[in-house]
């Protein structure tokens, strides 16, 4: 996913001045996965942003109830230690084969916690091995400027440095977009973009 293909349709930018930070910027759009009801659970992210970045204090969480793991799609920044929880009266399981993080918690029932860090860029994908068709996604990135899509594909993004970066997608079935963005203090930029392939 973090391969240079781009599914490109058209973009569109503007910048329009906001009351937000004066010192920061935000942006603010749109990703419409062409043909898809839903164009959620696109992660949106910058990259080419200069500096180390550590994660909050606290610990984002997956829970697994109704056998489906939530949610779907967690974006953290690199170092992120992730809490994962079993809200079901059954047993699961949590594995990860992926590069940028392999692991196994192990097969655990209701009420119990177990925690995991991931201390390397990448995509992780998530499994259980009690149920195939349990699936989830950790996105590891290197700061803290991503946004995730709701179902209508809207994100935005703030408290960004002013700067020109280059702003990037992925989805777990749709290849990675990426085009350059600047981003003006005191200004929210506006993008529209749609994933075809
Ligand atoms: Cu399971």
């Amino acid at each position: 996913m973090f391969k240079s293909l781009y599914c490109l349709i058209f973009s569109i930018l503007i910048a329009v001045p906001v009351f937000a930070g004066e010192n920061t910027g935000s942006i603010s759009g749109e990703v419409k996965i062409f043909r898809a009801r839903r164009s959620a659970d696109v992660v949106v992210y910058l990259t080419d942003v200069p500096g180390t970045f550590k994660p909050g204090q606290n610990h984002p969480k997956i829970d697994q109830k109704n056998l489906i793991f939530m949610p779907h799609v967690l974006p953290v920044v690199v170092g992120t230690t992730v809490d994962f929880a079993n809200n079901d009266n059954v047993k699961h399981n949590i594995y990860s084969p992926a590069k940028a993080k392999k692991f196994n918690l192990g097969t655990y029932g209701k009420d119990v916690i177990k925690q995991e860090t991931f201390d390397k860029e990448g995509e992780v994908a998530l499994a259980c091995n009690v149920h195939a068709e349990m699936s989830a996604y950790i996105v590891v990135l290197h700061n803290p400027y991503f946004a995730k899509t709701e179902n209508d594909g809207k994100f935005t993004m703030g408290n960004i440095p002013p700067g020109q970066y280059t702003l990037k997608t992925w989805h777990e079935k749709k290849r990675p977009y990426e085009q350059k963005i600047t981003v003006e203090a005191g200004k929210t930029t506006e993008i529209k973009i749609e994933l075809k392939r």
